[in-house]
């Protein structure tokens, strides 16, 4: 059976955050009308991630566990979209910074017509609960360089909460080839090119102190990654299924 939506939520090292995320997941999956599939993907823990999915696997008949053995969150979401059987398919921090009744703004009936729908911290009516300036204006700074070298257009390409109708989703995850941080900068490189119709949906998002981001030695393997997205595109690396 095809669901309707499924919810891929990227995970490392993520023993804390997950048991709450997931049960706040299912207790909203059960008042919606939809059918929904669960997909947590974990790799490169060194804690108890993958335990606490599996445990969680075995108790609800639509949540399961994937593991990929390299890190990146990047890999991590590219195999579980590709693994989905969603007609819709959603990305979803574990942390839930964005409240997961939020959810029903990316999918019909509320928004119709779209192939893509992207949660934006910046868009006309978001709002950012706690976030330290710092964490802001770097973020702000890579969204500049983004907007420069790769994807017009967009003020928030970095939050964690994006929806693909289930075609688009095969199409460009297939094509993918970025597994860090900067894979949705590629996603949506390639969705300006191939013509989907992308929109952004603004929410409420509340800071977690808690990150996986290295701030400075992530930021300069995510400028490099602008760069290589340029490069593969002209050296024709995108044209086929990675
Ligand atoms: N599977 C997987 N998930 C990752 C990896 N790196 C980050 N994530 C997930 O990506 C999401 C966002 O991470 P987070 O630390 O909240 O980043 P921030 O909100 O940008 O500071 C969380 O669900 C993380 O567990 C990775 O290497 N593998
Ligand atoms: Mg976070």
């Amino acid at each position: 059976m095809t669901p309707f939506l499924s919810i891929i939520i990227p995970a490392h090292n993520e023993e804390r955050r997950l048991p709450d995320s997931l049960r706040r997941i299912m207790t909203f999956l059960r008042e919606q009308p939809f059918t929904a599939e669960v997909l947590v993907v974990e790799n490169g823990s060194q804690d108890q991630t993958a335990e606490v999915a599996l445990s969680f696997a075995r108790r609800h008949a639509n949540v399961q566990l994937l593991r990929e053995s390299r890190r990146g969150k990047g890999l991590a979401v590219r195999s579980g979209m590709l693994e989905a059987r969603g007609t819709y398919r959603f990305i979803c921090d574990a942390d839930l910074s964005m409240p997961i009744e939020e959810v029903t703004r990316f999918l019909p009936p509320q928004l119709e017509g779209v192939d893509i729908a992207i949660a934006s911290r910046e868009a006309p009516g978001a709002v950012r609960y706690g976030e330290p300036w710092y964490r802001h204006w770097s973020g702000r700074g890579f969204n500049w360089l983004v907007r420069l070298l790769a994807v017009p257009g967009f003020r928030d390409t970095q939050c964690g909460f994006k929806c693909f109708r289930a075609e688009v989703a095969e199409d460009l995850f297939r094509r993918q080839r970025l597994e860090g941080w900067t894979f949705d900068v590629e996603i949506l490189f390639l969705a300006l090119k191939a013509g989907y119709r992308v929109v952004e949906v603004p929410i409420p998002w509340y800071f977690d102190p808690e990150s996986r981001v290295r701030l400075w030695r992530d930021s300069m393997s995510m400028l490099l990654d602008l760069i290589r997205i340029r490069r593969n595109w002209w050296q024709g690396l995108y044209d086929a299924p990675n």
